[in-house]
């Protein structure tokens, strides 16, 4: 039988670097996991406002004492916030991203949302989609073991990323073309905060939301399922801003760490984690 491989406990290339830039004390720690993709969004987000922060790499598997002190059901992302007395802990990618987004419009002026509120509001809708479905289906496709449901999961997931791109279409068309924008100046300007899908665009909430799952689909689900990301200019054009980005970039490990990381997904190996569990047994992702 061939050796099993197991989940990585040391991020690698380009994400290495960045955890070796940023293994000095500062006010927000970040309890991570080098192969964990709702660590990867709040890491890219502290990345892209330039928020000051420590990168701490631990199992969550192995539930040690001070992640739980941060995070309750000991899940990685978890911050430990030492500005108090004493220091306290916040936990939830989502919750995490919204407190970074919070944090930068009081410091560093950076954000990752459009300014006008139904503009924000389109971008959120996008991120709700990508909550409630395109994560899960993620992990449904990846553990499906019979054939059938592969094909099925596999629908599924890419179904989800259309859907995703109706969602940035809608954002586009109404908000920059729909703007009144008179020439491409105040187009870009009204583009601002929704995201790589345009082009010249900035980060948005959504494409840090969705981007390591993307990245995931185009390395493990490629290696395991066979499965090709969506193809068209558009869609492409996208997904190459998205993994040129600088922010995005620095948080990625090489290809090798995610594939062994995933195999026990693939083969939907007993216990492989709370996520696994969750969608074995048909209830909500912790
Ligand atoms: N809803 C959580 C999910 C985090 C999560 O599931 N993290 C995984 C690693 S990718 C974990 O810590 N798993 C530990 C376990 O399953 O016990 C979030 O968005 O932060």
């Amino acid at each position: 039988m061939t050796e099993q491989k197991n989940y990585h406990l040391k991020c690698t290339g380009a994400a290495l670097d960045t955890v070796t830039q940023h293994s000095e004390a500062e006010d927000i720690t970040l309890f991570g996991s080098c192969f964990c993709p709702f660590v990867q969004r709040v890491w890219i987000a502290l990345e892209y406002l330039q928020i000051p922060y420590k990168y701490y790499e631990v199992d969550p598997y192995k539930k040690p004492a001070d992640l739980l002190e941060v995070s309750p059901k000991g899940l990685v992302p978890g911050l430990k916030l030492h500005k108090y007395t004493p220091p306290r802990g916040l936990n939830e990618s989502t919750v995490i991203l919204e407190y970074f987004e919070d944090l930068a419009a009081n410091t560093t002026k950076r954000s990752l949302l459009p300014a006008d509120p139904y503009a924000r509001a389109l971008v959120r809708l996008q991120c709700d989609h990508i909550s409630r479905s395109l994560v899960p289906t993620f992990y449904r496709f990846l553990q499906a073991q019979e054939e059938s449901a592969q094909i099925e999961h596999g629908k599924e997931f890419r179904s989800g990323l259309e859907t995703l791109v109706t969602l940035f279409e809608r954002a586009e068309s109404e908000i920059v073309q729909g703007g009144g924008a008179a020439g491409v100046g105040e187009q870009k300007a009204l583009g601002a905060g929704l995201g790589l899908w345009l082009e010249g665009g900035n980060l948005s909430l959504s494409d840090v939301m969705v981007g390591p799952w993307i990245f995931r689909a185009s390395n493990v689900l490629k290696h395991y399922r066979g499965f090709e990301l969506p193809s068209g200019h558009k869609f492409e054009a996208w997904i190459a801003r998205l993994f040129a980005h600088p922010a995005f970039k620095a948080t990625c490990s090489t290809e090798e760490l995610y594939l062994d990381s995933y195999e026990r997904y693939a083969q939907n190996r007993p216990n492989t984690s709370q996520v696994a569990n969750a969608i074995n047994s048909g209830k909500p992702l912790p």
